[in-house]
């Protein structure tokens, strides 16, 4: 019998989706470019339906036709080459999935290559690490809606389910699923830094570890409910096995990354798309890091005593607060991003679809996301989240906590670079007149670039000779 789904790349990722597959029925080749991988991965899994094939010819000739090869190596170049080895093996027809971590111009590039030769191709986007792999991943799959429906059973059946339905619906054409993936991973950097801050804002006002998990294991059974919510309270329970003491607390405040957050702002600068919750959790990472400089300076740069403990009467509602209004200006700033990229790249994307998507699977599942898709099916041509009926009223409740816990922190000396920045979006987003007047005023000063009026229509440019300045 041939296989019904092949699957090259046998790491972690890999290993997981196949057995995800198998354990729905369907029987998996596998193949891997270090041989050993395979026949360890083979003889660690025995009684399943599984095809272990030492070459790529082999594994090829296993499959049924149209033939699904799904690639799971790393992203880059190894992706690439994979493709290379698979095109003159493979009839017409048959279906490539890049399955990794791809950027989506890497995929639009792919895609036009591969149907320039006769071959389909599908660019999906897999959150949820490890274990949704294993058990149900989010999938966001980007290509021809023609191919999305032969690859719809084994993609439906794998998914993550809430509610009864699938985590995965076809994202759009070309890139799209693996620009909405590299969004999620975006809005994923976001939502973490936020928790971070509420955390270092409880450990200013002296909570003990144990104290701190009790407040995310509540806060999980309300509005925040969230997988990183919920991972946040177990990782502050976790006691260091040695020592004793709680594990976190032994962690060194470095923080790594591999990128998707740096190209979602490489293309929010591109779209002129405002970010600045997401622009301040991967900032955050990067001064993180800079742990030697850090503590140079903290020998030479003064600031207030960063203690709390006086402030602590109500604080856990307070952050709360903070922490929900930021969560949602972040949402808002995401969509705003897909939205602004969809209509350009004429994805016609169902942003309802892709928040509901999001609620299985993957690192950012939270109940929260029912209301954006509430917020989108029903109004499609929502300009802004934070103006549909259910995020103005979060927003307009939390707001007053939202600054006071800012200005605690800023008055305290306690950065909180993504409440803030998401602070200051708000009060953008909400004023009437900005300082931009005076802006334009110094951009017609010295480089007499014009201004318009408040007292002539709009589109009427003036220009004033300025005095001019010596010196
Ligand atoms: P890695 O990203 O670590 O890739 C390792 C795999 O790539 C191995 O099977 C390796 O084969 C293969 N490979 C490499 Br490296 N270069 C190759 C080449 N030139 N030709 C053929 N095979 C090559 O694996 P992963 O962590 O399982 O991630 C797979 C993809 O899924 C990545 O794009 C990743 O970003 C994405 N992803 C990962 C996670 C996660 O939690 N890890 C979550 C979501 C998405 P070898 O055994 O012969 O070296």
């Amino acid at each position: 019998k041939k296989s019904d789904f092949g699957l090259i790349g046998l790491a972690v990722m890999g290993q997981n989706l196949v057995l995800n597959v198998e354990s729905r029925g369907f029987q998996v080749s596998v193949y891997n470019r270090t041989v050993d991988k395979t026949n360890e991965f083979i003889a660690a899994n025995p009684g399943k339906q599984l095809v272990g094939c030492d070459t790529l010819e082999a594994f090829v000739q296993s499959l049924a036709s149209p033939r699904k090869i799904q690639i799971m190596v790393k992203a880059g170049a190894p992706v690439d080459q994979v493709i290379e080895q698979l095109i003159p093996l493979l009839d017409q027809d048959d279906i490539i999935i890049d399955g990794g971590n791809s950027l989506y111009t890497d995929t639009e590039r792919r895609d036009a290559y591969l149907a320039d030769k006769g071959l389909r191709f599908i660019g999906a986007g897999v959150s949820g690490g490890e274990e949704g792999a294993r058990k149900g991943p989010a999938i966001m799959p980007g290509g021809p809606a023609s191919t999305w429906e032969v690859m719809k059973p084994i993609f439906e059946s794998i998914a993550a389910k809430v509610d009864g339905q699938p985590c995965v619906v076809h994202i759009g054409p070309g890139g799209a699923g693996h620009y909405v993936k590299m969004i999620h991973n975006g809005i994923e950097y976001g939502d973490m830094q936020l928790i971070c801050e509420a955390y270092s804002l409880f450990k200013a006002a002296g909570f003990t570890t144990d104290e701190m998990a009790a407040i995310f294991n509540e806060w999980n059974e309300g509005a925040l409910q969230s997988y990183l919510i919920q991972i946040t309270g177990k990782a502050l329970e976790q006691r260091d096995p040695e020592t004793g003491q709680p594990l976190v607390d032994l962690i060194l405040d470095k923080a790594g990354q591999k990128g998707t957050g740096q190209w979602t702002q490489l293309n929010a600068a591109e779209n002129a798309v405002v970010i600045g919750t997401i622009n301040a959790a991967v900032e955050a990472r990067v001064l993180s890091s800079q742990k030697k400089q850090r503590v140079a300076a903290s020998e030479h740069l003064q600031g207030p005593v960063a203690d709390l403990s006086a402030a602590k009467k109500n604080l856990v509602a307070k952050v709360h607060d903070a922490l929900y209004a930021s969560k949602v200006i972040s949402y808002t700033q995401g969509f705003d991003l897909i939205k602004t990229m969809g209509e350009k790249k004429q994805w016609n994307l169902d942003f309802g679809g892709i928040a509901s998507i999001w609620r299985g699977g993957c690192i950012i599942r939270a109940r929260f996301l029912n209301h954006i898709t509430d917020a989108y099916r029903t109004d499609p041509a929502l300009v802004n989240l934070m103006l549909a009926p259910f995020f103005k009223d979060v927003l307009n409740n939390a707001q007053q906590n939202w600054r006071e816990v800012v200005a605690l922190a800023v008055g305290h000396g306690i950065p909180v670079p993504a409440f803030s920045s998401s602070l200051s979006y708000y009060d953008s987003y909400r004023s009437h007149r900005l300082s931009a007047n005076l802006l334009q005023a110094q951009r017609d000063f010295f480089g007499a670039h014009t201004y318009e009026r408040t007292d002539k229509p709009e589109g009427q440019f003036f220009h004033t000779e300025w005095p001019e300045v010596i010196g």
